[in-house]
């Protein structure tokens, strides 16, 4: 009976901090640690400062050194792998819309949370692996970025493997014209 009890408090007590930690999460984050000159792509290898978009980082468990990603595409793709589930800790995704930041320097004092943030998937500016998803921490910056660069709204929740699968894929109207003989 007794021991019912307490597991009971102990649910109560995980969900009032995982709400409290939802709260904190809601703003802009300093990165784990800021992109070194030759520090490479976690999942390309590619020198992650050589290109422009916005880049990923992510500390896991029982590794000192922070992962990173040479664009917020490979990160979702390492991300979305059934087996980082288990030792993911903390991602974060450049905010793009933070002061100083261009697309061809995102500024890498500007992090947002992942699940915090807002993507603009399909938008005509190239990241490191082609299209890729650019990231931001107000709504309203996002919807900003996509009056210039096309593309559609999603929120954390709508990323998925399908949504990875066909980034780049071309679009109807990006298609060559066949020419019948
Ligand atoms: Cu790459
Ligand atoms: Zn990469």
């Amino acid at each position: 009976m007794k021991r019912v009890i307490k597991r009971g408090l102990l649910i109560i007590f995980a969900a009032f901090v995982a709400v409290a930690c939802n709260a904190e999460n809601n703003s802009a984050v300093a990165p784990l640690s800021t992109i070194e000159a030759g520090e490479s792509c976690h999942v390309c290898g590619m020198i992650v400062a050589n290109f422009p978009g916005p880049k990923g980082q992510t500390a896991v468990k029982n590794r000192e050194k922070t992962l990173k990603f040479c664009s917020t595409a490979d990160l979702f793709t390492w991300l979305l792998q059934p087996e980082t589930g288990a030792i993911v800790q903390q991602v974060y995704v450049h905010d793009m819309g933070a002061a100083g930041s261009s697309w061809e320097h995102p500024s890498d004092a500007h992090y947002v949370d992942v699940k915090q943030a807002w993507y603009v998937v399909g938008g005509d500016q190239m990241g490191a692996m082609g299209a890729t998803l650019a990231s931001f921490k107000e709504k309203g910056a996002a919807e900003h970025y996509m009056k210039q660069h096309g593309g559609a709204l999603k929120g954390y929740d709508e990323i998925n493997l399908e949504l990875m699968a066909n980034l780049n894929k071309p679009t109807a109207h990006q298609m060559p014209m066949s020419h019948g003989h």
